[in-house]
């Protein structure tokens, strides 16, 4: 980790070296120093990450003026700036990691057979190594499995309690004839709640549902480890186990998110009594032993930049599954992946669940949360695993929510520094879709999603002053009007002009 101190000094008896810029001059001994690495500064041990790097893809700043075009031409819609127009891309951590040596060289064993490619047997054996599920249909990416999962286990008029919504898994839901019922415990909804497992359900709130609708019309239910819309919070492993006996004396299936499921261990290993001394391997595999299958979009824990899968442990659902995924995504051994797609998959599976690699990965996000919280910047704490979530009604307490704070303050951002975020709010949460209006959710959040393996602490430091420089001129921003909003998934395409 490269120090940000203006000056290093590295003392010997004899003499100081003392660096500046590219080079080293001798001089004589001195009154020494005292430096502190960062992580001192924090008040901690820094760490670094558990590997080097070999490849590197040029990073270009563009000026205040191209940056203020860029913006009025996207409909100051993140998702709609090209990416030559971004300096630190930080709208999301899927499919945005960089991949291992291992993995470019797993490409190269790509099996490109349109029937039984040995890549396909080598996931399949992953997914049964470290998740446990025997059952694979791959999938191109994530929601291609929430389509095939939700097409097979819900019935139109059905209902689906899950730990909060996420865009297109609610989507799949509903397109499928149900409605999704939110069971989140309530802490999840409060950005200052430091409570450790805020992505826990509340067995109340799934057992009322249960007693009011008849378990006969619960689908299933939806648990996501970590929750992503509530700021990248984990489940605890007493929470999935309390699930697993209240579903099963109903008879409700347990269908996981596993995407980030592998951080979501990581919180596990470091917050749970009881797992201190467990390897992030075993607790994975013991949380999805709760559950009855898993969708997943690999692009995020498994670090590669496409593919996901769904798995089962039920031979009569994945016999339905089978048969769906020829139609919609390509042969049950491809899944609408190149052999070489499911290769690195495969191999980004078994990096993922290294400890060192979690531990730097998270402690990155970290790295950037306690530079931000030593500023009092408001954000969703305890920080989660993938992002950094800026709570952006305190932001702008004057604008209220349909004044869109938070796709105002990702526009913000962007104009500061070419710095590229996320809308997490009123525009993400969309419309719905019995009564046609904005579902309002508490939570209006601008998300900073680091990618994994691709950044470093500067890049950090970068984002770190942009946001500190954004919260300091908060009063003067205005707000955003919509000016063009799709049907479906509407922040990915939204336009918006100033007010
Ligand atoms: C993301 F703005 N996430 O966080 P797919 N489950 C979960 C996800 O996080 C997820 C998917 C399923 C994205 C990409 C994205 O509203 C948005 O492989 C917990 O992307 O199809 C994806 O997996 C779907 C960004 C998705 C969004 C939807 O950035």
């Amino acid at each position: 980790m490269e120090s940000r101190l203006p000056r290093q000094n590295v003392q010997s008896p004899h003499c100081s070296v003392e660096m500046t810029g590219n080079h080293f001059h001798t001089t004589q001994p001195r009154e020494r120093r005292v430096t502190h690495t960062m992580g001192q500064q924090l008040g901690r041990r820094s760490w670094a990450e558990p590997w080097k790097i070999k490849v590197v893809e040029p990073l270009y700043r563009i000026g205040a003026a191209d940056r203020k075009r860029a913006l009025e031409t996207a409909g100051y819609n993140t998702f709609l700036l090209r990416s030559d127009e971004v300096y630190i891309d930080l709208l999301t951590d899927s499919g945005t990691s960089a991949m291992s040596d291992r993995q470019w060289a797993g490409m190269m064993l790509g099996d490109e057979a349109y029937a039984g490619s040995r890549n396909f047997y080598r996931l399949e054996d992953a997914v049964r190594t470290y998740y446990g599920y025997p059952h694979l249909v791959p999938t191109h990416q994530g929601r291609g499995a929430e389509h095939l999962l939700s097409k097979t286990a819900i019935k139109p008029g059905q209902v689906v309690p899950g730990n909060m919504y996420f865009t297109t898994t609610r989507a799949h839901q509903e397109l499928a004839g149900a409605e999704f019922v939110d069971v989140i415990v309530d802490e999840a909804h409060d950005p200052d709640d430091r409570t450790p497992f805020k992505g826990n359900v509340d067995l109340i709130k799934l057992e009322r549902l249960v007693h009011d609708v008849g378990a006969d019309r619960i689908a299933y239910l939806s648990l996501a480890a970590t929750v992503n819309m509530a700021g990248g919070q984990p489940v605890s492993m007493a929470n999935v186990r309390e699930l697993r006996a209240l579903c099963s004396r109903h008879g409700i299936r347990i269908f996981l998110d596993a995407t980030r499921a592998v951080e979501n261990a990581f919180f596990i290993q470091e917050r749970e009594p009881g797992y201190e001394t467990r390897s992030l391997r075993d607790i994975l595999f013991e949380f999805c032993s709760y559950t009855d299958g898993a969708w997943m979009s690999a692009k995020k824990d498994s670090l590669v930049n496409i593919g996901g899968w769904v798995a089962v442990r039920d031979e009569e659902l994945f016999e339905e599954l089978r048969s769906l995924v020829v139609l919609y995504e390509g042969l049950h051994t491809y899944g609408g992946l190149a052999g070489r797609d499911m290769e690195a998959m495969a191999i980004g599976i078994e990096e993922s669940v290294q400890d060192d690699h979690i531990r730097s990965r998270i402690g990155q996000v970290r790295y950037l949360g306690d530079l931000l919280s030593g500023w009092g910047i408001p954000m969703v704490n305890p920080v989660g695993g993938h992002a950094i979530f800026l709570n952006a009604r305190c932001f702008y307490p004057h604008l209220a929510q349909d004044q869109f704070p938070a796709q105002t303050l990702a526009a913000e951002l962007y104009l500061d520094s070419g710095i590229r975020s996320m809308e997490r709010g009123i525009v993400s949460a969309g419309r719905d879709p019995d009564t046609g209006d904005h579902h309002r959710p508490a939570l209006e959040l601008t998300r900073l999603t680091i990618p994994r393996r691709v950044y470093t602490q500067a890049h950090m430091d970068v984002v770190a002053e942009s946001v500190k420089a954004v919260y300091d001129a908060r009063a003067n921003s205005r707000g955003l009007v919509m000016v063009h909003e799709p049907r479906l998934l509407r922040f990915f395409q939204a336009r918006f002009a100033p007010r």
